[in-house]
């Protein structure tokens, strides 16, 4: 333990990051920075050519970050796993997806500690940053990477600390985000709080990685059953004649007990869709079945089809069919100002209304084209002629950069999903 914490304090302790994303591209960015070399693994090799091509595929990475890491000499993208065996530290971040019937896909992190546990050399640290159901590191991890003949605690070190990136926002980078750190051991403990104490500020130590694990959860459940409680409330709030963005900005003067969360089309992404899934999953293995995660779930997956009715509703009152509408979905990725698809509930309106036979386009700054169910969609450009074409033109996502007062005059009817036209009011304008 000695020589792992003397190889920390000197930077001279080698780190393997696995899954370079965004939550292991930029930690390992993290750590070369501080001086440190690292070498970042994946299997997926157009990722590892691009890095080596010094070109960035993340968000919230620029060219210039690739350039640094690689011109410091201190950052290594691999394919080959094999070279984890040269590695003090091994930090792993993969994706944790779900597969159908709300169960946990573990197979990334399955072949990312197995390719650990077959390059595990004596005193490594072994962190899992994945988010995951409580109980993995110590269930899961550990007998894994003991089938290399090491004990844990003993021979190497294992913990579990979660990742808390928030893809496309700047002002919260990965050194400056608290960082929570559960190991199996004290010593364990101790050497990742050292290792992430050199790049991060804030360590906050908890009992155990299952603690760890739980916190995460926390989080982001927190957020999947708050987005679905303000999408009811949008809903209930329709009925009511009442605009529920005018309820949330009053809500949001009470100084403590309130934090505003929006109505939109649900929730996409890597994580809020699946981290609590992954929690309802284990739960339902103890016997308890979490009503508000499956309700939260159901209630944020149906706000596609609840945008549609809506939609309807108004083509309706204007004599039009949806059938044969001409509709432009402004905003496709899964949130403002990021490039991600990922589960986008964007795209599930857009087959919706494929579906009722409308004339769908889309546009989005950041996302050229589309393949929706095979069928190739080329994002259109906002010019006049094509927005006075629509019968409706949906904003579906608030992205900044974009000119919402040309979309207004030249639409004939604007449905303004995420409340761009703050305090706007006009017949040819009408919200979630
Ligand atoms: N959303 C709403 N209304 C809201 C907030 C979000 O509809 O009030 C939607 C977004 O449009 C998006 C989805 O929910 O589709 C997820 O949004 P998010 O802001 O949680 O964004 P993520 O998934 O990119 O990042 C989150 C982190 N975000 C914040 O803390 C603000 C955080 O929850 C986790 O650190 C991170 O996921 C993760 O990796 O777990």
């Amino acid at each position: 333990m000695k020589r792992l914490e003397n190889a920390i304090i000197s930077k001279k302790a080698r780190i393997g990051v696995i899954g370079m994303g965004y939550v292991g591209l930029p930690l390992a960015l993290g750590f070369v920075r501080k001086g440190f070399e690292v070498y970042g693994i994946d299997n997926d090799v157009d990722r590892i050519r691009q890095l080596l091509e010094k070109k960035s595929y993340i968000t919230d990475l620029t060219d210039a970050d690739i350039v640094r890491a690689i011109g410091s000499k201190r950052f290594f993208p691999f394919v080959d796993s094999s070279l984890l065996k040269k590695c003090a530290a091994i930090i792993i971040c993969v994706p944790t997806p779900i597969k159908k019937r709300y169960t946990p896909d573990i197979s990334f992190m399955l072949s990312a500690v197995r390719a650990v546990a077959k390059n595990l050399s004596r005193g490594t640290l072994v962190v899992l940053e994945s988010t995951t159901y409580p109980g993995t590191t110590e269930e899961l991890i550990k007998p894994e990477l003991e089938k290399s003949g090491l004990k844990a605690g003993k021979d190497f070190f294992l913990a579990f600390s979660p990742e808390r990136v928030d893809p496309g926002n700047s002002a919260h980078t990965v050194t400056q985000i608290p960082k929570v750190v559960g190991g199996l051991t004290p010593s364990c403990c101790r050497l990742t709080k050292l290792l992430y104490g050199q790049i991060i500020k804030h360590i906050h130590v908890v009992s155990s990685p299952s603690a760890a694990e739980m916190t995460k959860l926390l989080e982001n459940t927190f957020r999947i059953v708050n987005i679905g409680w303000v999408n009811e409330a949008a809903m209930m709030c329709h009925k009511f004649g009442i605009d529920i963005w005018e309820v949330i900005d009053a809500a949001k003067t009470k100084p403590f007990g309130f934090m505003p969360f929006y109505p939109g089309l649900g929730v996409g992404g890597h994580c809020i869709p699946e981290d609590p899934i992954y929690l309802y999953w284990k739960a339902k293995q103890r016997g308890h079945t979490s009503r508000f995660i499956k309700l939260s779930a159901d209630i944020n997956s149906s706000m596609p089809e609840y945008a549609l009715r809506r939609l309807e509703e108004r083509l309706h009152a204007q004599g039009k069919k949806i059938a044969g509408a001409k509709v432009l979905v402004f905003g496709v990725t899964y949130k403002k100002d990021v490039k991600d698809l990922r589960k986008s509930p964007s795209l599930r309106l857009i087959e919706l209304l494929q579906h009722k036979k409308a004339v769908v386009s889309f546009s989005d700054p950041f996302v050229p084209h589309l393949n929706i169910n095979g069928l190739k969609m080329e994002g259109v450009s906002l010019d006049v002629r094509t927005l006075a074409a629509q019968d409706c033109v949906i904003i579906a996502v608030d992205h900044s950069r974009a000119d919402y007062k040309m979309i207004l005059s030249k639409a004939s009817l604007v449905f303004d999903v995420k409340n761009v036209f703050k305090g706007v009011t006009s017949d040819r304008l009408f919200k979630l």
